[in-house]
This record gives structure tokens, C-alpha cells and sequence, in this order.
């Protein structure tokens, strides 16, 4: 279905799961939304906003990430209410995780007992919960929790649109990535209208980067390797990197994302050694290769466009075999005239 036979505000008539997750909430009064690790702005403008959501229904509401969160996040509200470390589960609570495509997302040791909500928008997701609201064609999982808020009649707040439009801002790269559509503009259209400011959002999400992540993208800029006539670029941030730029566990944020954006690249790749000396990969595309599976033949998984992996390995050996992977899955798809799955 393209965006322009989606009925209404909205995607059209929402699936039964969403009715019974809006008699869950209403029946019960303690909840605990889980977001995943290393929490990027849909996760915590998703879980925020459901928060708010929450709140506002007189909800006993808590709102867990392993974390860590970047300072830039600072402006979204009810984020200094956040626990970082892992909650007991309180008798008769709902766990909601959302943005969430498996347990492992979150960390590898959560794994709680109790009814489990699971509300994502990844291709890869294991459907994981009690019930499970899965929409991939949502451009993000704000967008999810603006229409499970309409499905409850529950008003947007300003505090809960301020969050919601910064998860769908952060998703789709400023609406411009391949899942933005009809929709996303509609809905991010109400959310101004409920109080949301682009403009300071826009400004707090993309233009506060950091002088040394700005130097370590410099680095990244002036080795990049080329494979595939240019179809794929890569690139790996080692540790001595960070220590040259004074020292940081984050990458760059949308270093993987800009690197697709050189003109003949198809798919991009950034390799980063953790601090405990593992590797993890991020992977994007422009579209014609679906980096999902990719990012599942390495043990992760996402969206089509948009994935990553975290590989418990040495990082050289971890590497080197993900770049097997990546050459020979590379290798079939643009072997291939037509578009690739
Ligand atoms: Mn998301």
C-alpha cells in the first residue's frame, strides 16, 4: 500500500492488538517502559512520550534504560526521571518495551517476568511480548505512541508532543530518510499543533555536536575504504581514535548515516571497538539492499535501511569476519540487475 491509499489521519483502521493493549492499560495502574541500550532519540522520545501518555492518565509510571544517554537529550522532558539501573519488578506491573526488536536490544541481563507489551516498528523484531504491536511501515516508534494515545483518547500534551516529535525527527533524519511519508508529516503536523517547536528541537538534536566528535569524524573522513566501485564505504573507529580526541565511548552520532550520503555509495559500514574491546558495526543503505539481514547474519538486525550488530568478539577477528559477511552478501546483491531484498 503507498502512503497516498493510506486512509485518514493515520494508517488506517489500527489491528486488534491495539485495542487490547489500550484495555491493559486501563485496567492497570503500575508500569514499567523499557527502552533499549545506547538509547538513540526515537527510543527516548517514544518511551517519554508514552510516559507523559501515562502520567497523564494518573498511571504509576516508571522509565527504564541501561543507558548511556547523550547530554543533548537533556531538553526532553521527564528525562531526569529516568533509572538506569535495573528495576525489580513491582507485583501485577506492566512492562511495555518499545523500539525494542528483541530482549538483547536492551542489555543482556534484563530479562523480567510479567506481562510483557512489546510496540516497535523493526523488521527484525521476535515478537517477544504478550502482545505485540509490530508496525514496520511506522516511520518511527513515536509515531506508534501518537496513535496508540489517539486510540486510548487521550490528548497530546506539550510535554508528550515535544518528546514524540523528536522521535520522529531523530527516525527518519530529519524527514528525509525512505520512511518518511504521508503520514509522518501528518503526524508530525498534530504534534506542533499540541506544542512541539521544530526549530528548537531540530536545534538541540543536530546542532550540538561536540568539538571532538566533530575531530574523530575528520579522522573517519580521510581514511575511508572504498570496495565495489565505491557501492560500498567503510571504515572503523578504533580505540587509539578516541584517545587522539580526548576520549568518548559514543561515535559520532549519524557518522554511519552521512557516510551513505556519498554520492555513488549504496551501503555503509562503520566498524567501532568498544571499550571492553568487542565490535560493533553499524550499517546503512541506500535503499536497494535490505542491511537488515545483513545485520541479522551478524547477530543483530533493524530496519531495511538502517541496522547494526553487536559481535562479543576479539574486534580484529570480529571484524574481519563481519567484512567476510558484508563482501560475500554484497557481492550476490549487486551481482543482481533488479532491486534486492
Ligand atoms: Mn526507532
Amino acid at each position: 500500500m503507498t502512503a497516498s491509499e493510506k486512509s485518514g489521519n493515520g494508517r488506517g483502521a489500527e489491528p486488534p492488538v491495539v485495542g487490547e493493549i489500550c484495555e491493559v492499560i486501563r485496567r492497570h495502574q503500575e508500569f514499567l517502559i523499557v527502552g533499549h541500550g545506547r538509547p538513540d532519540g526515537d527510543c527516548l522520545g517514544s518511551c517519554l512520550g508514552l510516559y507523559a501518555v501515562l502520567r497523564q492518565m494518573g498511571k504509576d509510571v516508571r522509565f527504564f534504560t541501561p543507558g548511556p544517554i547523550q547530554d543533548f537529550f537533556s531538553f526532553l522532558p521527564y528525562l531526569g526521571e529516568t533509572i538506569t539501573e535495573h528495576p525489580a519488578i513491582r507485583p501485577g506491573e506492566i512492562i511495555i518495551y518499545v523500539d525494542c526488536g528483541d530482549f538483547e536490544r536492551v542489555d543482556e541481563v534484563f530479562k523480567p517476568e510479567g506481562f510483557i507489551i512489546n510496540i516497535d516498528h523493526h523488521l527484525s523484531n521476535a515478537f517477544f511480548g504478550n502482545l505485540n504491536w509490530v508496525d514496520t511501515e511506522a516511520c518511527a516508534a513515536g509515531e506508534l505512541i501518537y496513535r496508540l494515545a489517539l486510540a486510548l483518547g487521550e490528548p497530546i500534551s506539550p510535554e508528550a508532543a515535544t518528546c514524540l516529535f523528536t522521535a520522529i525527527m531523530a527516525d527518519t533524519g530529519g524527514f528525509r530518510f525512505s520512511n518518511t511519508d504521508r503520514v509522518t508529516f501528518e503526524t508530525a503536523a498534530a504534534l506542533v499543533a499540541a506544542g512541539a517547536n521544530p526549530a528548537a528541537i531540530a536545534e538541540a538534536v543536530f546542532e550540538n555536536r561536540k568539538p571532538r566528535a566533530v575531530y574523530i569524524t575528520g579522522v573517519i573522513y580521510q581514511t575511508l575504504k572504498y570496495e565495489f566501485d565505491g557501492r560500498l564505504v567503510w571504515n572503523e573507529l578504533r580505540r587509539d581514535i578516541y584517545e587522539l580526541a580526548g576520549g568518548d565511548e559514543y561515535e559520532p552520532e549519524g557518522l554511519c548515516s552521512d557516510l551513505r550520503g556519498i554520492a555513488g555509495v549504496e551501503v555503509s559500514v562503520l566498524f567501532h571497538e568498544t571499550p571492553d574491546g568487542w565490535c560493533r558495526v553499524g550499517l546503512r543503505s541506500k535503499g536497494r539492499v535490505n542491511v537488515s539481514r545483513l545485520a541479522q547474519m551478524l547477530g543483530g538486525g533493524g530496519h531495511h535501511n538502517a541496522s547494526g550488530a553487536y559481535i562479543k568478539q576479539p574486534y580484529d577477528q570480529a571484524r574481519d569476519r563481519a567484512l567476510d559477511v558484508i563482501r560475500a552478501y554484497l557481492a550476490e546483491c549487486f551481482s543482481t540487475a533488479s532491486p534486492v531484498a
